[in-house]
């Protein structure tokens, strides 16, 4: 989606508003009267923040900067993604009672190339990083197992860096929807991911930097796992240990997404198996 030859800021925030642009639920979906109430408690959650801090017109006019400054760099996926969906997700899924979901953030690509239950995710011939076995088997909330399940997966690549958004990178690298098996069970071959930090050139590393905050997300494996009659899962898998995974800037951890891959028996790298289960619709 990019041509530049760095991973900048500011082509990763393009790439990710064209590509909401084009998944975007209609905007029909909200009443007037749901605009009208949440739209009047936020601004008066502003007023609220103002009055109790005396915001002076110096920071008015610096958060009127950073704003247009979000806008011009396309980082609102991003912003939003990392400080607000973590919560909009709680809410929306907090009836589950199958497998734990998290948040989707800025980076999925829907259809991706499909392939067969044991399956290595498309990566270059040289690509860096612990190889990783992640398998394990998708059933109903009943236990049934659910033959064909589309297990798409994507992540960032050792250097923390997404394809498609991330300049110089096979279009589907590391990217890939994996049907299981009549047993509902799938095996795919990977690299574990590198931490991500989020970009420090734009306008939400203006305001980690500005906060004295870090912009880190922990190393993780972004899954969504659906099937016929089946709610769709959106979550993302951590690793025991790893760094960020107790200080997420974007709050998406929790304790029962967070892997603990072994020496794998193929003496090849770690493997681990998780096992999704998901509610009805
Ligand atoms: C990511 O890779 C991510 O998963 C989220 C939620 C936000 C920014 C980058
Ligand atoms: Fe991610």
């Amino acid at each position: 989606m990019t041509d530049t030859t760095q991973a900048t800021a500011a082509a990763s925030g393009a790439s990710a508003t064209e590509a909401f642009r084009a998944k975007q639920r209609s905007e029909a979906a909200v009443s007037q009267e749901r605009v009208s109430t949440l739209a009047t408690e936020v601004i008066t959650a502003v007023h609220d923040v103002i009055r109790r801090h005396k915001v002076t017109y110096a920071e008015y006019d610096a958060l009127k900067a950073w704003l247009i400054g979000v806008g011009q760099d396309g980082e609102w996926p991003l912003f939003l993604d990392v400080w607000i969906e973590h919560v909009v997700e709680e809410v929306a899924n907090e009836n589950r009672q199958g497998s734990k979901g998290t948040i989707e953030g800025p980076y999925y690509v829907p259809e991706s190339p499909r392939h067969e239950a044991e399956a290595t995710l498309p990566m270059r011939a040289d690509e860096p990083g612990t190889p990783l076995l992640f398998q394990g088997q998708v059933r109903a909330v009943d236990g049934t197992p659910l033959a064909g399940a589309h297990v798409e997966m994507w992540h960032a690549d050792d250097d923390g860096l997404y394809s498609q958004y991330a300049p110089n990178l096979p279009k589907w690298n590391l990217r890939g929807t994996v049907v299981a098996d009549a047993q509902g069970n799938f095996r795919i071959h990977t690299i574990q991911p590198a931490p991500y930090q989020i970009p420090t050139d734009g306008s939400c590393g203006k305001l980690i930097a500005a906060a004295g905050w870090h912009a880190w997300r922990p190393a993780h494996l972004h899954v969504k796992v659906s099937a016929p009659g089946h709610q769709l899962i959106t979550t993302q898998l951590y690793f025991q240990g790893g760094s960020h995974v107790e200080d997420d800037i974007a709050q998406a951890v929790k304790p029962e997404l967070i892997l603990d891959p072994k020496p794998a028996t193929s003496g090849k790298g770690n493997e681990v198996t998780y096992d999704f289960v998901l509610d009805p619709v």
